[in-house]
């Protein structure tokens, strides 16, 4: 895997690009990754393998019911394509993004309705995540849409397609981009998922991510 986006890795001729909400932005990308490339981001997240997933609440990340799957770090950096691909569909800077996590549920795992900005309150995080891009790497599984309640919105996943959502504008932020992974029923799903924010995004002076990190070295 190459940082350069190249032929074997994405359908150029065949993306199909679809406006799913306006405001919220919600796009929907079908059929950009190449599906023996998702099988080789499988098999590396599988290498690396996965922890289970925590959320943070009140800056602690801690065990829930509402998030049940588990979650792999690109460590190695082998997924730097993946980064130039969200970037240029985006159009947010590489940067600007967090490192990447390949998600995976089992039967009957999920990831509830949550929000994936920081600020909830009125308990300001400097440089926020402002929208989150996630590829669906598999299909062979029933259930695990990824579902907006407040919009009405389901997308149902299938390989190599790729959602992204926006959530802040002009430092607003849009409470409608509410969402969940819905429970996968018979198989197992697997995403790659990462998170845009507003600015550079700088890991050592960052205090949520600070948290999960210490957590995974424990
Ligand atoms: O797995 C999904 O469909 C949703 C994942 C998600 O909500 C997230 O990573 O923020």
């Amino acid at each position: 895997m190459e940082e350069e986006i190249r032929e074997d890795q994405i359908n150029e001729t065949e993306i199909q690009t679809f406006q799913v909400s306006k405001d919220p932005l919600v796009l929907w990308f079908e059929k950009v990754l190449k599906h023996h490339f998702c099988d080789e981001v499988i098999r590396y997240a599988e290498h690396i393998g996965f922890d289970n997933s925590r959320v943070i609440d009140s800056n602690n990340v801690v065990s829930s019911d509402v998030r049940t799957g588990s979650h792999a770090f690109d460590h190695e950096n082998q997924l730097e394509f993946v980064f130039h691909l969200f970037a240029s569909i985006t159009g947010y800077p590489r940067e600007n993004f967090e490192d990447l996590q390949i998600l995976k549920y089992e039967k009957g795992e999920k990831y509830g309705n949550h929000f994936d900005f920081f600020n909830v309150n009125d308990d300001k995080v400097d440089n926020d995540r402002v929208g989150t891009v996630m590829a669906y790497l598999n299909d062979g599984f029933t259930g695990g849409d990824t579902d907006f309640p407040e919009l009405g919105i389901k997308i149902s996943p299938n390989k190599g397609g790729i959602l992204f959502f926006e959530y802040s504008y002009d430092k607003e932020t849009n409470f409608k981009t509410l969402h969940s992974g819905l429970p996968v029923e018979e198989g197992t799903k697997y995403v790659i998922v990462t998170w845009v924010r507003e600015n550079k995004y700088e890991p050592e002076n960052d205090k949520a991510i600070k948290y999960i990190e210490n957590e995974q070295s424990d």
